[in-house]
């Protein structure tokens, strides 16, 4: 009996059924984000990172040009199992002359869209409101100075333009994701005004209806630099989408360390149709390391299972480790997101859930870590062959370090 067969007949025991998780499994998209390959550098050539993130390490071998970014994403493709799309921000548009980013056309997006055509990924994109003079001071859609709105308004509205083009290039729709870094670092004097004004920006950038774009605004508790005040909180952006209609994005490491998006996911679910999520694993200030297979990831993939949002969550991944071999950063997160998901359907939610309804909690506690050694890395490395990419740490073969 092959180690599948035997996890099979485990499995069956529960009555689950690991060839149906499999095939599940495998056609969820997950959002692949470019930034992961040089440092959320892109190709402005403006040097420093701004906006209160940071990808520390000095690793060889980022990507330095469209080719060697697009060459280290086919390597992360051709490593990780199931359905993907592509992430891009604005300031990885592909242009013979420098563009401003309010002046950013779909044409600047033609090496992406060949890329993502010739794979058959869709597309989702971000505008960057970072890393540039005009978010120097760091205030963009909630600066005071009218100029500088206009700017970064006009910047998001040329991003929506762009991400609809995907779409219907593509015939997949495309995610508008909107990330600001607007705070302040010591004890505001108005916290009311900027987040009237991102509130007023977001309206305009928002206005009109554009096909097949699903816009989506992410929240973040802090920044580097941004210590005490953030004007895009998560207050902020849930109300904002419950009266607009855009869709709030959960980043897992925009929260306190102790407050869990896992435990966010059914509440936001129960009053909207969509949501929106950037995985990664935060760790004390960094929002930002390659996500591990933990306790919090698979917790995260359990509730979207558990709550039916298998086709209503969007999944988006988001880290940037310069630390380590950032092909296999990228590879070791996305396939812990998908072996998450994996696991999460490997587990008879219904038949624990009636456990809590019968207030059983001995039996429920249990179950619970009884479940946690049933071979699921026999269904894995099935799922790995199936589409054929290596199970185990075959994966790290043919990983060249760019000299
Ligand atoms: C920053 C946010 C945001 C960025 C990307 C580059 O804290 O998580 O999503 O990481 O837009
Ligand atoms: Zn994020």
């Amino acid at each position: 009996m092959t180690s599948y067969q035997h996890a099979k007949e485990r499995y069956a025991a529960w009555g689950l059924d690991p060839d149906a998780a499999i095939a599940q499994v495998l056609a969820l998209p997950i959002s692949l984000h470019c930034w992961q390959g040089d440092d959320v550098q892109g190709f402005e050539g403006g040097g420093a990172l701004s906006g209160g993130i940071a990808a520390t390490g000095n690793f060889p071998g980022r990507a330095t040009t469209p080719q060697e970014l697009a060459d280290d994403l086919d390597a992360v493709f051709a490593r990780c199992p199931g359905k993907h799309k592509l992430n891009l921000h604005a300031i990885y548009a592909v242009t013979d002359q420098p563009v401003a980013r309010d002046q950013l056309q779909p044409a600047h997006f033609q090496f992406w869209l060949d890329y993502a055509k010739k794979r058959g990924l869709g597309v989702d994109v971000n505008p960057t409101l970072f890393s540039h003079p005009l978010a120097a001071d760091g205030m963009t859609l909630a600066h005071p100075d009218p100029a500088v709105r206009r700017f970064w308004v006009d910047h998001c509205k040329a991003m929506r333009k762009i991400g609809a083009w995907f779409a219907q290039e593509l015939g997949v729709p495309c995610v508008n994701n909107i990330w600001i870094p607007d705070g302040l670092k010591d004890t505001p004097a108005d916290r009311l005004g900027p987040r009237a004004r991102l509130r007023a920006s977001l309206d305009e950038i928002l206005a009109e209806p554009l096909e097949n774009l699903i816009d989506t605004v992410e929240s973040k508790v802090f920044g580097l630099g941004f210590e005490s005040y953030t004007v895009g909180s998560h207050e902020f952006y849930l109300n904002y989408a419950a009266k607009t209609g855009c869709v709030c994005l959960l980043d897992n490491g925009h929260f306190h360390p102790t407050e869990l998006v896992s435990d966010k996911i059914s509440s936001m679910l129960l009053f909207e149709k969509n949501l929106a999520l950037h995985i990664t694993r935060g760790v004390r200030w960094d929002s930002d390391h390659v996500p591990a297979l933990d306790d919090e990831l698979r917790e995260i993939a359990n509730e979207i299972v558990r709550c039916d949002a298998w086709d209503r969550t969007l999944i988006a991944l988001d880290y940037f480790d310069a630390s380590i071999h950032r092909v296999a950063a990228w590879v070791i997160g996305l396939r812990n997101v998908r072996k998450a998901l994996l696991s999460a359907l490997l587990l008879p939610h219904k038949q624990l859930k009636a456990l809590q309804d019968a207030r059983d909690f001995t039996r429920l506690f249990a179950a619970q870590e009884e479940l946690k050694l049933l071979p699921l890395g026999a269904v894995w490395e099935e799922l790995c062959a199936r589409s054929g990419v290596p199970a185990g740490l075959d994966w790290m073969d043919g990983l060249a370090v760019r000299g």
